[in-house]
């Protein structure tokens, strides 16, 4: 359902005044605000093909309807969320959900939209019909080898799907682990793990790069083989240099320090890329920065300074990426959402004073280096990311053009109510 760009510009007319009054009073404040300005507009996140439609528990899914029912509405529908706000401007599959049936046909209504193919994602989680060989004891773990086979032989198709889409990297998140006490030898587990990401690693193209993803928990209650950074980052280490970790903000234990996890695998440059969202308790799959904006803020704040320190492209240094689930919201306002609070928490990161910051540390100042931060957090930066938006052709209010323009119920109208969308 594209969006017409008249209308895009008609609602930034009538916002245009308002929003040149909230600019200036904030620019004011904000010496770095035209660098923040242009950081923002190069600033990209990527949707999964998986986050269009509505997700739901093991107790039950609330479908609002209209949701994209093939790959090209998927590619549809982010296509009219980078309309709206052009910072959504690529595509993550999940292989197969999603397979390319006709690869240069999707390549090419994906540059129509502006969009390009970010981390391609395999599946070894659940079996698929017709599937030879289960994989409820685990994938590459598995204790039989024609299993673990199949798990690697999907990987290396996952990766050829990416080849003919232009993606450039892989995510492997597994789900692998026990259930109980006894029911794994750990060791054997993690090496039967390792040889099979050397297997993929092999089948890498020279430009790609492998993500592993870990999780604390779920669906394996008592052991995850990849199950935290710890983990992974032994796993990419082993595997060389195209292998990195990668942080899904959803998949630590309750309280873990993201933001130090953050900043040491930037250190040893083995984070690779995030999958963004929101918790209370677990792997909840909320909105980015709905629960615990200030978290999100702290992580950002290690992130710029530690690809600054790297002297790496903010834009293009690590693999950006939303992985919620949307069960009693619009899927396509709630990413909105995200994508808001993502770029707020990258503004708010971008003017932290981090030479004062330096300084209250060289100083022990403790009450000084919390004043800083928090006076970042604190600042009003919606202006900036409205501005960014507005510069790039995008919609002031992308949410309220959205739901002015029933874009929704027009959905629905050509989709039908009853319309459901691959994922979990
Ligand atoms: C697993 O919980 C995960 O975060 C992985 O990234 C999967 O690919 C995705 O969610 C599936 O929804
Ligand atoms: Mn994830």
């Amino acid at each position: 359902m594209p969006i017409d760009k008249n209308k895009i510009d008609l609602h930034n007319e009538a916002l245009l005044k308002a929003h040149s009054s909230r600019l200036a009073h904030c620019s004011a404040a904000i010496a770095s605000a035209e660098k923040i300005i242009e950081k923002l507009i190069a600033f990209q996140i990527a949707i999964p093909s998986w986050a269009l439609g509505t997700g739901g528990t093991r107790f039950g899914r609330f479908p609002g309807g209209g949701e994209p029912r093939n790959l090209e509405e998927k590619i549809e529908d982010i296509g009219l969320l980078h309309a709206l706000n052009q910072s959504s401007g690529a595509i993550s599959l999940h292989i197969p959900w999603d397979i390319p049936e006709n690869p240069a046909h999707i390549k090419a209504l994906a540059a129509q939209h502006g969009l390009r193919f970010d981390a391609m994602n395999s599946n070894t989680f659940q079996d698929q019909p017709g599937q030879q060989l289960s994989y409820k004891f685990g994938s590459l773990q598995n204790v039989n080898k024609a299993i673990r086979q199949q798990a690697i032989d999907h990987n290396i198709e996952v990766i050829r799907h990416g080849v003919e889409l232009g993606s450039t990297s892989l995510t492997v998140w597994l789900s692998d682990g026990s259930c109980f006490p006894g029911q794994l030898n750990f060791r054997e587990a993690f090496q039967n793990t390792l040889n099979g990401l050397a297997e993929i690693y092999k089948a890498l193209p020279d430009n790609w790069k492998i993500f592993v993803e870990y999780k604390a928990f779920e669906p394996n209650f008592y052991s995850m083989t990849v199950g935290d950074w710890g983990q992974s980052y032994l796993y990419a280490g082993k595997l060389g240099d195209k292998a990195y970790s990668l942080v899904d903000l959803g998949h630590h234990l309750a309280n873990a320090n993201i933001e130090q996890i953050v900043s040491l695998l930037l250190m040893e440059g083995k984070l690779g890329g995030f999958h963004f969202n929101d918790s209370k308790y677990g792997d909840d799959d909320l909105t980015a920065g709905s629960v615990k904006p200030y978290q999100l803020f702290l992580i950002f704040n290690e992130l710029v300074e530690g690809m600054d320190a790297k002297g790496m492209d903010h834009a293009t240094g690590l693999a950006w990426m939303i992985d919620a689930s949307h069960n009693v919201k619009d899927p396509l306002e709630d990413l909105m959402q995200s994508v808001e609070a993502i770029l707020i928490a990258y503004a708010q990161a971008l003017l932290t004073d981090k030479k004062a910051l330096q300084d209250a540390r060289q100083n022990n100042d403790v009450v000084k280096a919390q004043e800083i931060l928090q006076d970042a957090f604190r600042t009003d930066v919606r202006p900036l990311v409205a501005e960014a938006r507005l510069r790039a052709g995008g919609a002031l209010d992308p949410i309220a053009l959205f739901r002015n323009e029933n874009i929704r119920r027009q959905l629905v109208k050509h989709r039908g109510a009853q319309a459901v969308a691959t994922g979990l």
